[in-house]
């Protein structure tokens, strides 16, 4: 019997460490050169689960990071110029977010939180976006895509 109890306290003890370790911090750099070219956020979509956070990192100065669309009882966030902001994501859906600044140059990014069965929201979100974009509008209709 008194073994039996240790080991249930150990199990608990395990499962407690594992639903820590799955609430992941993930990172996107705000840039002025990256990969896909300039006025960037990288990596511009992001998968994670619910209750994630994701910290946007100034790493070039004269960027933030603003939400523009995000699911229903979810909140947004407005990060100040060439700041780090770190929001946290509870709602599971699609999220879609600029750089003021450079909205007009296609920096914008999409986040996917935990499973996604219709994206219909964001994709209908993102036609405002595209509208003020001279450049980069090929890069939300990407990162949207990779939603699944
Ligand atoms: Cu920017």
């Amino acid at each position: 019997m008194k073994k039996l109890k240790l080991s249930s306290l150990v199990l608990a003890t395990s499962l407690f460490y594992q639903g820590a370790a799955l609430s992941a911090e993930h990172e996107v750099k705000m840039l002025n050169n990256g990969t896909e070219g300039m006025m960037v956020f990288e990596p511009a979509f992001l998968k994670v689960e619910k209750g994630d956070t994701v910290k946007f990192l100034a790493t070039d100065a004269g960027h933030d990071s603003v939400s523009a669309y995000v699911p229903d009882g979810a909140e947004g966030w407005t990060g100040e110029n060439s700041k780090d902001i770190t929001v946290t994501l509870d709602t599971e859906g699609v999220y879609l977010y600029k750089c003021t600044p450079h909205v007009m140059m296609g920096m914008v990014g999409v986040i996917q939180v935990g499973t996604v069965t219709d994206k219909s929201g964001a994709e209908k979100a993102s036609e405002e976006l595209l509208a003020k974009m001279a450049m980069g509008k090929d890069r939300i209709e990407k990162y949207l895509a990779q939603v699944n």
